[in-house]
């Protein structure tokens, strides 16, 4: 019997909230699943991607990443991986670094057998190029093979328009017959059998939207060890920071006491705290709530407001975060992909103000070249014009002292909010689909303001880390 552990989507280096304990609990999540790998003494890591929250990670974030891979190879145990979109680089890929360390496999065409089972790579295309894949895959004489893949795939993704990756379709087409599709991407964790055949998505390992309400964790995916044997998928989780979800539906003449209150209630220390209000009642400052939550010890408070403001009313406009704010609004503005790339250059602050008059002239070289840059911003996929902008490996995003003109800007800054799936930062479209925000999507929860009690709480922190095992038959 051949047993790993599936995970992705970790998302190192993600600054969450702006904070630099969220990018630590990024990490911290990586090292725990190494810890269970080395504990449990599992046959291999499988990783389908994202490993990395975008394609420039900082130093810090690289020195993690290794640690902990060096972590698992003291252990014998290999680590096998897939490049995911957030991560993509234009033609190596920091997976090419650990492998040619020694730390990392990157899996593709060839199979890498671990003990009953080949497993094979394919990494994440983007929508426009998938046209071209013919599937081909080597083949094997493993009991069992798996491919690892990134992507939303159909139907454990529902087609919203953006999808169009089909797990039928890619289990039909391969040239080898994989008994199981081990998945990243999509950040809740989700197995449904497929033509008799396992897809799972083993779900991120730290809370990168407000979405990801339930527990954190991975899967551990055993292969029988003979021949058309069965596959067992079964779920574990980890521990993570603590979110505290309080929707409150505010009645009328009920306002920030009634919040305060139910915030006591609960335990916020240390917290990443998300507030939702509705109902008729008054109007509650946003700031007030957050410096409560800040006076209980939470790490962080995002207040989002439901109810319909009254234009007339002589309230207060207090931003959260005013960075999003006006991030939302120039989304809001539609503009082109050269007119925020060069709003970026100017207002973001990544270039040295010196600088900057010299850098918007390069910059408008380069983007005459690309006039597809100035369409309006209908164009699906922005990372495309990220990629061609980014004029090859810069230097980490966040280094703001950096004044060399050649990679001080970070052509990502503009999509932090998107994927390059084609996921958009219109409100109506992430209702559907988690987003990688900070938490203050104005559609997080979208489905909460139905009247429901405000009893229904959600809270993060009473799942025990327990096993759900389930064979194939139990599904079939
Ligand atoms: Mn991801």
């Amino acid at each position: 019997m051949t047993r790993v552990i599936h995970t992705g989507d970790t998302h190192l280096g993600y600054r969450q909230y702006h904070l630099p304990e969220r990018r630590e609990d990024f990490l911290d999540a990586f090292r725990q699943v190494a810890a269970d790998a080395v504990a449990d003494d599992v046959d291999a890591v499988v990783h389908a991607g994202d490993l990395f929250h975008d394609r420039r990670p900082g130093l810090s974030d690289l020195l993690g990443a290794q640690s902990v891979l060096e972590r698992l190879d003291d252990a014998g145990i290999p680590f096998l991986a897939v490049v995911g979109n957030h991560e993509t680089k234009r033609e190596s890929q920091w997976l090419d670094l650990f492998e040619a360390t020694g730390l990392a496999t990157r899996l593709g065409d060839e199979p890498v057998v671990v003990g009953d089972a080949a497993f094979y790579g394919l990494d994440f295309v983007p929508r426009s190029r998938r046209d071209d894949l013919d599937y081909e895959f080597a083949p094997h004489d493993a009991d069992h093979a798996a491919l690892v893949s990134h992507g939303l795939f159909e139907p454990l993704v529902p087609d919203y328009g953006n999808v169009e990756w089909d797990a039928a379709e890619v289990l039909a087409a391969a040239t080898v017959d994989f008994d199981t599709m081990l998945l990243g991407d999509e950040h809740a964790p989700t197995r449904q059998a497929v033509d008799g055949k396992w897809v799972t998505y083993c779900g991120s390992t730290e809370r990168a939207s407000a979405d990801e309400r339930d527990e954190r964790g991975y899967n551990i995916v055993e292969f029988d060890g003979v021949s058309d044997g069965e596959v067992h998928v079964a779920r574990r989780g980890i521990e993570t920071r603590e979110f505290v979800f309080l929707e409150l539906e505010l009645a009328e003449g009920e306002g920030f006491d009634r919040v305060r209150r139910r915030l006591r209630e609960r335990t916020v220390e240390d917290a990443v705290v998300h507030v939702e209000l509705s109902g008729d009642g008054e109007a509650v400052s946003a700031a007030r709530v957050e410096e409560f939550a800040d006076d209980e010890g939470a790490l962080v408070a995002r207040v989002t407001d439901r109810r319909e403001v009254d234009e007339e009313a002589d309230t207060d406009v207090v931003f959260a975060d005013p960075d999003e704010a006006v991030r939302e609004r120039v989304r809001e503005l539609g503009l082109s992909e050269a007119a925020r790339d060069l709003d970026e250059t100017i207002r973001a602050g990544e270039v040295a103000d010196a600088n900057v008059a010299d850098e918007v002239e390069r910059r408008v070289g380069e983007l005459l070249e690309e006039p597809a840059a100035f369409d309006a911003a209908a164009d699906p996929d922005p990372e495309t014009v990220a990629d061609r902008l980014d004029g090859g490996d810069g230097d980490d995003p966040e280094g703001s002292t950096d004044t060399d003109a050649d990679d001080g800007v970070d052509a990502d800054a503009s999509t932090t909010d998107v994927d390059s799936d084609g996921r958009t930062t219109d409100g109506e479209t992430s209702a559907e689909r988690p987003t990688d925000d900070n938490g203050t999507d104005p559609s997080v929860g979208a489905a909460a303001d139905d009247g429901a009690d405000t009893s229904a709480d959600a809270t993060a922190d009473d799942g025990a880390a327990g096993d759900d095992q389930a064979s194939m038959e139990d599904y079939l």
